[in-house]
């Protein structure tokens, strides 16, 4: 099967990361297609960055080859239920697939990640997820995301450190780390820790292989169906549904079809 691995961010070192993360767990018969966004922040910070890299997000999913699943690789999720509208194939973000994850190996995680700013990102992905039962806590570093690659930054010990406070003093058995770019991290913290590191792009590459192995498509009945057609105007015009996405009733029928495969 093919995996289309998106970095909605357009710095492409960090997709290439994200892509040794991700081709280290990837079944024998899954390609890792990487992909890095072409407009967009350097690094997703904030709501206003996740906002606009949406479509970017949007555009790698609808241009060149069809693949059986898409992942976003940004722990915010950005964008998810938009891309799970505009088509069929599995969409899988990379905090929903980590948090899961965590659940499913702890009663109890911490999320470790970057900036203060995108703390209540995270909390919010949290309540969205149903996860309050789980996560103990959303601890920011300020670790800004791309310091993450900078040869020789203290990045790794900053998180380490808060990782060790969040065992100590949340009483979690389990980190959730909380941005792509910290992918190359879950074997040193898991190594020092002693307990389940999630990074969420391996996490949800093997999710992604999970649903398309069950032949499971996004539901296109109800919100995720595809969008209604209308005008669109200014300069999103080129993004209007009818120009975009089949029928519902075609989809529908192809949908039928794959579940009677
Ligand atoms: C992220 C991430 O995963 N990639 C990015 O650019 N920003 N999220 C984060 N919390 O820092």
């Amino acid at each position: 099967m093919r995996i289309k691995l998106i970095n909605p961010n357009t710095t492409a070192s960090m997709t290439e990361l994200m892509g040794e993360a991700a081709r280290a767990v990837a079944a024998r018969g899954t390609e890792v297609v990487l992909a890095t966004s072409r407009s967009g922040a350097a690094s997703i910070e904030g709501h206003y960055d996740e906002a606009l890299s949406v479509l970017g997000t949007i555009d790698e999913i609808l241009e060149g080859d069809a693949a059986d699943a898409y992942v976003i690789g940004c722990f915010g999720d950005p964008g998810l239920l938009a891309a799970r509208e505009i088509t069929a194939a599995p969409i899988i973000g990379i905090a929903e697939a980590a948090m899961h994850a965590a659940a499913f190996v702890a009663t109890s995680f911490s999320i470790v990640t970057t900036l203060e700013r995108t703390r209540v990102i995270s909390e919010q992905l949290v309540r969205n997820y149903g996860m309050q039962g789980h996560c103990r806590r959303v601890r920011a570093t300020d670790v800004p995301v791309l310091e993450l690659e900078k040869p020789g930054s203290s990045a790794r010990a900053i998180i380490l450190g808060e990782c060790e406070e969040a065992l100590r003093d949340d009483r979690s058995e389990a980190i959730v780390l909380g941005c792509a770019g910290m992918a190359d991290l879950a074997k040193y913290l898991e190594e020092r820790l002693g307990v389940p590191v999630i990074d969420g792009v391996a996490a949800a590459i093997k999710f992604a292989e999970a649903i398309v192995g069950m032949r499971l498509r996004t539901s296109k009945v109800g919100d995720l169906a595809y969008p209604l057609p209308k005008p669109y105007l200014g300069k999103l015009s080129g993004y209007a549904p009818a120009k975009l996405f089949p029928a519902n009733e075609r989809e529908r029928t192809a949908y039928l079809a794959i579940r009677r495969s």
